[in-house]
């Protein structure tokens, strides 16, 4: 294969390469250490255990980093981090907060990727595994040194022939594992839930002997060729993939009985909670797919095993700019949950426009106990591309992604400023601009892009660009109501009812107009152009004046990312992409300005010009 440059990310300050020859944590800790600070400057003390705990103390320019044998690879890039950025040391002992911090990648096996901006797959190509070993190691301690320590390896749609990766593959996968293990990196896969039949038995039925027999002996084949496999990963009864409904069996005894299959393994079962009907009537106005998972999942709470983890999206939808948080995600107290977020940009400008993610999650983790989430997964935005993401500033979700895995009450500025630093290495005021610009892209894109909670205004299928009622007569439940009078969907009790899945306190914000925070305000509720906003604005002059300032913040990123001493060909990119984001904030603005103009009849206050 032939090996494409590709950018050292965040990890600039370390050596291109490691030895092949390194197979533990530990040893790559010491070998990173040695290279940035010289020998004899450093001391490891790994005391065998698994644990992902460590301790960093200083003497005399002498430092000393105990833990866990992963532990103290996570010490050495803290270590190291902290040096090079001038960040105080961790006190005392720290651990990462969630034990299982996921990086999902939608990739299919002849090597595309689905919902991927950024080249083709890394590790697959033409139905086989197909890498450059130097590469996936460099992918290895980017994951580390971030702290993701799981990577789901195919896409959850599983079609031929990824679902030979737990039979016929079983030699490359055990190849691809041990790869990534020194990084502290466990593989995941994921599985069809009707294999079962492709190996020829006559159904998948999860109470079926036979069935249940074939997964246990799968299991064992799959677990003796990789032992420390972290899991399986199923998107079931979901987007036309088969699942346990099929055989009249509810989610809670497909999803039991592979967790009793990997149990004895040590596995884990990722079930992903992304179950509504995709084949609704548009003209339906009492199903809305934002009620579907809290409806089929609350009555099954408590009936999941120990080693099921119900992987729930962020919002009821599907990773728009702006959604309320899962209800799912506050009211399931007796399952075990992990939280799914979206670094792939698929709503949120395709690694083409700058979008920040941190902020984001700052509001996911402040609105619900961190703790009430026993994991984070996030899916991929990777690929073979120069800057592995596209634009070269996407990779900061990555990075910032683990930041958050360690670390929920991380914050956003600190985050994004320590990622541009060692990104791109500039002078402190640089650095400062940068980090504004970065700290700033997601409301930026949100007011030319979504505002106001409105979300699935996108050319169909693709999901990039403007298209106001694309997804308006389709069938996935997805729509803006927009006629002559009114925008928005009436999730209320006298509506969808979608507001009574929240706990009280957030009903009663969410249910009242008045209460209702701005930027949901057209999620919950269904308003007339000429209804007045707490500002004074009506809310057509809000949609008018979101997008003239949206398109306006984008167009002056440019000036600001010219101005900075962004190392080459980084800054060559961001030009580059800045002009298209641009394109697309103003195809935005004069598309949605002229929509509402034309449905409401409705002039700008401020004359702006709005085309007919
Ligand atoms: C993997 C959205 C995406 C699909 C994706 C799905 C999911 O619908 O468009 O590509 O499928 O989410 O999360 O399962």
């Amino acid at each position: 294969m032939i090996e494409t440059v590709y950018s050292r990310a965040w990890l600039r300050c370390l050596r291109a390469d490691l030895p092949d020859s390194l197979t533990s944590p530990e040893e790559v800790a010491k070998c990173e250490l040695a290279s940035f600070l010289g020998k004899g400057c450093f001391e490891i003390k790994a005391d065998g255990s698994s644990s992902e705990e460590y301790s960093i103390k200083e003497s005399n320019g002498f430092y000393t980093i105990s833990g866990g044998k992963a532990g103290v690879l996570y010490g050495a890039y803290t270590l190291i981090f902290a040096l090079e950025t001038g960040a105080a040391l961790p006190n005392g002992s720290v651990k990462p907060y969630y034990p299982l911090r996921m990086l999902n990648s939608w990739d299919n096996m002849e090597g595309s990727w689905e919902r991927g901006y950024a080249g083709r797959s890394l590790w697959f190509d033409i139905g086989e595994f197909c890498y450059s070993e130097k590469r996936i190691r460099f992918l290895g301690r980017m994951l580390a040194s971030a702290g993701i320590n799981v990577l789901v390896i195919n896409t959850v749609n599983v079609h031929y022939p990824a679902q030979e990766l737990i039979r016929d593959k079983l030699s490359g996968l055990a190849r691809f594992a041990a790869l990534l293990r020194p990084f502290n990196v466990r593989l995941m896969v994921s599985v069809d839930f009707a294999m079962p039949l492709a190996a020829g038995l006559t159904t998948a039925d999860p109470l079926d002997k036979e069935v249940i027999d074939w997964w246990r002996e799968r299991a064992r084949c799959v677990w003796s060729a990789v032992p420390d496999l972290a899991g399986f990963m199923v998107k079931a009864d979901s987007e036309h993939r088969p699942g346990p409904n099929e055989y009249n069996r509810t989610h809670a005894e497909g999803a039991n009985m592979l967790a009793r299959a990997i149990a004895p393994y040590g596995g884990k079962l990722v079930w992903r909670a992304f179950v509504y009907n995709c084949l609704q009537d548009w003209r339906d106005t009492a199903t809305d797919r934002a009620n579907a998972a809290y409806d089929l999942y609350m009555p099954l709470d408590g009936a999941f095993d120990e080693n099921v983890i119900l992987q729930i999206k962020h919002g009821p939808f599907d990773f728009q700019v702006r959604e309320p948080l899962s209800p799912l995600l506050l009211g399931l107290k007796h399952t075990y949950k992990a939280l799914e977020v979206q670094l792939a940009q698929e709503y949120t400008g395709q690694q083409i426009d700058i979008y920040a993610m941190p902020p984001m999650w700052q509001e996911i983790f402040a609105q619900m106990d961190a703790e009430s989430v026993s994991a984070v997964s996030a899916v991929s935005n990777l690929g073979n591309s120069e800057f592995w993401t596209g634009h070269p500033f996407a990779l900061l979700n990555l990075y910032a992604f683990g930041r958050f895995a360690v670390n929920p009450y991380a914050e956003p500025r600190a985050v994004i400023s320590e990622w541009a630093f060692l990104s791109c290495g500039m002078d402190d005021e640089s650095t400062a601009k940068l980090t504004d610009l970065l700290l700033a892209s997601r409301s930026v894109y949100e007011k030319y892009a979504s505002q106001l909670g409105l979300g699935w205004m996108v050319t169909p299928n693709s999901h990039y660009g403007v298209n106001p009622w694309g997804y308006e007569f389709q069938s996935w439940g997805t729509y803006n109501r927009a006629d002559r009078n009114a925008v928005g969907v009436d999730r209320t009790d006298s509506g969808t009812g979608y507001t009574s899945q929240y706990p009280d306190e957030l009903r009663r914000l969410y249910e009242n107009k008045a209460s209702c925070p701005d930027k949901l305000l057209l999620f919950f509720h269904r308003l007339p152009y000429d209804y007045m906003m707490r500002d004074g604005r009506t809310l057509i002059q809000r949609i008018y004046d979101d997008h003239f300032e949206g398109c306006e913040a984008a167009e002056a990123m440019k000036p600001v990312l010219s101005s900075l001493p962004l190392p080459e060909p980084v800054k060559e990119a961001a030009l580059r992409f800045i002009e298209e984001q641009i394109k697309n904030a103003r195809e935005w603005r004069d598309v949605i300005n002229t929509f509402f103009h034309r449905l409401s009849g409705i002039p700008d206050a401020r004359g702006r010009r709005i085309y007919d």
